[in-house]
């Protein structure tokens, strides 16, 4: 198998572009395909400050350095789960890539914050742990933007995360959530920063084999609580489709922002409009979910909610 572009061996092969690189071309091709995504559907503007969102996997690590290669200068928040060994290596690595990128690391820990790692929480709260912590990654990643001044959340959702996650709304006709899946999401006031989704088009076969041909020194494990989700299964089923035929994840998702853009999919009318009482972001109810936790563990002072800022040595 040659290279399409210089001839050499390929390292890999691109069934849905119908072509195979070697790992030099490969890695021009990815970075060119985030960089149209960015034009394409204007992610971040110009001088705009952004954040990313970093685990210290593949995804979120690539996303960061690429988007600094880029000429894109953005900083990084971390949060901790407190999952013992894999979130004590994820934070290595993420403050690694910090100090190599020479940017600014912001982290928010939950043992800090509430004593108690996010499998403990969850059986207190009686809530999955991941839907738990999707309540506090969105609350903290978004209040780290508004209150350090980024106008910019970047997430390194992959085009498997968002096939996914689309296909599992779409199984369940949970309407109410299509309108969110697109490639960004705008800001709303004062309240809610813009988020992006650079790496949109990439499937996580082509993110992974970034990572690894440009050295990005990621963790491997998953977080333990993936295991057994509904998208490990909803990303099983469509690389079984992709196998028989190599465009349906991208004709799906390009189908579908096609329909966001032309206004089919409208956001739901029930997305909050209050402003929480203790912390004045958006919220459903008098306190938001965020502040219902802080309450429920003894520190109603909002004040408690620390995000701890890592500055490069
Ligand atoms: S939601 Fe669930 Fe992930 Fe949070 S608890 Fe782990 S698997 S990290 S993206
Ligand atoms: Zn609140």
């Amino acid at each position: 198998m040659k290279c399409r572009v210089c001839g050499k061996q390929a390292n890999i092969r691109l069934p849905q572009y119908n072509t195979a690189l070697c790992s030099e071309d490969f890695t021009l091709f990815f970075e060119k395909r985030v960089a149209t995504t960015i034009r394409k559907y204007r992610l971040i503007g110009e001088e705009e400050k952004t954040l990313v969102a970093v685990s210290g996997g593949k995804d979120s690590l690539s996303l960061w350095r690429l988007l600094n290669g880029l000429g894109i200068s953005a900083d990084g928040i971390y949060i901790d789960l407190g999952i013992h060994e894999y979130s004590r290596v994820s934070f290595e690595k993420t403050k690694a890539m910090a100090e190599s990128l020479r940017r600014t690391l912001y982290s928010f820990s939950l043992p800090d914050a509430f004593t108690k790692g996010i499998k403990d929480l969850s059986g207190i709260m009686r809530r999955p742990p991941c839907s738990l912590c999707g309540m506090i990654k969105r609350y903290v990643m978004n209040r780290a933007c508004i209150e350090h001044g980024y106008s910019v959340l970047a997430t390194g959702h992959n085009l498997d995360d968002e096939a996914s996650a689309l296909l599992g709304n779409l199984l369940h006709w949970k309407e109410e959530y299509l309108w969110k899946k697109g490639v960004s999401l705008d800001a709303e006031g004062a309240h809610l920063a813009r988020k992006v989704k650079p790496l949109f088009l990439c499937s996580e076969k082509e993110t992974a084999a970034y990572a690894v041909m440009t050295g990005i020194d990621y963790v491997y494990e998953e977080c333990p609580y993936s295991v057994g989700a509904k998208t490990l299964l909803y990303k099983g089923l469509l690389n079984r489709a992709e196998e028989e035929s190599p465009t349906t994840k991208l004709v799906f998702m390009k189908g579908y922002l096609k329909r966001v853009r032309q206004g089919g999919l409208t956001k739901d009318e029930r997305e909050p409009k209050s402003l929480c009482g203790a912390c004045g972001y958006p919220s459903y109810a008098e306190l938001c979910s965020f502040c219902r936790l802080m309450e429920r563990f003894g520190t109603t002072d909002t004040l408690s909610f620390s995000i701890h800022t890592h500055s490069p040595s």
